[in-house]
């Protein structure tokens, strides 16, 4: 008789339960779960001190101004105090919910992976950004990155987008528009959401610090801004599953040296594999590397 072998599946984590740092990670709460898979979207208001905003916006305004005043391993912008943000404990309880995958996952590793970013600086002047894309993510199929699955008790967020405020956004100055549901949409978008004003976007505003984490399968658009006295400063970065990477840019080699070994697995290799040893990928090296 032949024995039922069950498919492997996609299995969310808790594991590291420290981050690079030390830190306890941080589980995504219930909560949380729910809105996120609710909305599409989830925000987070003041998750860093207003003292690690401070010390990101500065290393920013630097890698942006004079980036040869940084040592090559500082040049980027996640690098110097901005790296903890690529692994907060918070951040790092979330991703692994949303995208980690356990066979991948150990207390050396995440089971998730670093995608890319890129800073957003908006002030006032410009050509309007308002440019809604996105939405009906559940429908596409792997591959595409911009996806999202769900079954009872747990979802997959393919790419997943966490958004730092480091000059923090108010009620109407021109944060991110988000339509809510849309990752599950099954009918293209209609006139219904064709402006800004549509009363079916949403959107949020925290302190400086504020993170903003929603998927990519969601429809979103960015929209002008309008405080002409503070321009909207901004980390863009975006997290994908292991097997998958969507954009070419990433982290220079030399700031990925750099980083401590838990937080260098975020830029391990784009493979899965199983079993044990180097078969699997949860180690990071020389060779198994992608930016
Ligand atoms: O401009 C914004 O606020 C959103 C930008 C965005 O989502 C994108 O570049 O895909």
């Amino acid at each position: 008789m032949e024995t039922e072998t069950k498919p492997e599946t996609w299995t969310s984590t808790c594991v590291p339960s420290t981050n690079a740092d030390g830190l306890p990670v941080v589980p995504m709460t219930d909560d949380q779960k729910y809105i996120f898979d609710l909305k599409g979207w989830l925000v987070l208001p003041g998750l860093l001190t207003l003292d690690q905003a401070a010390a990101m916006r500065e290393h920013v305004y630097k890698f942006q101004n004079e980036p040869q005043s940084l040592p090559a391993d500082k040049r980027h912008f996640m690098a110097g105090p901005c790296e903890a943000l690529l692994d907060h404990p918070v951040l790092a309880g979330i991703l692994s919910e949303l995208l980690g995958h356990a066979p991948v996952a150990s207390e050396d590793c995440y089971g998730f992976r670093y995608d890319h970013g890129f800073v957003m600086r908006r002030g006032t002047q410009g050509a309007d950004p308002f440019s809604p894309h996105g939405g009906g993510g559940i429908h596409a199929l792997i591959g595409n990155s911009h996806i999202y699955q769900h079954q009872w008790g747990k979802v997959h967020s393919g790419l997943t987008r966490v958004v730092c405020e480091l000059n923090g956004v108010e009620e109407g100055e021109g944060a991110t528009l988000l339509l809510t549901g849309s990752h599950k949409a099954a009918f293209p978008r209609t006139a219904a959401v064709s402006g800004p004003d549509s009363k079916l976007w949403e959107s949020y505003s925290g302190p400086p610090g504020s993170v903003l984490i929603f998927t990519e399968a969601l429809c979103h658009s960015g929209r002008r801004w309008t405080n002409p006295n503070r321009e909207r400063l901004a980390l863009f970065n975006c997290y994908n599953a292991i097997c998958s990477k969507w954009a070419p840019h990433g982290v220079p080699k030399e700031v990925i040296d750099a980083l401590p070994p838990k937080r260098q697995s975020l830029f391990r290799g784009v493979w899965t594999g199983a079993g044990e040893g180097k078969g699997v990928n949860k180690y990071f090296d020389e060779v198994n590397r992608a930016y």
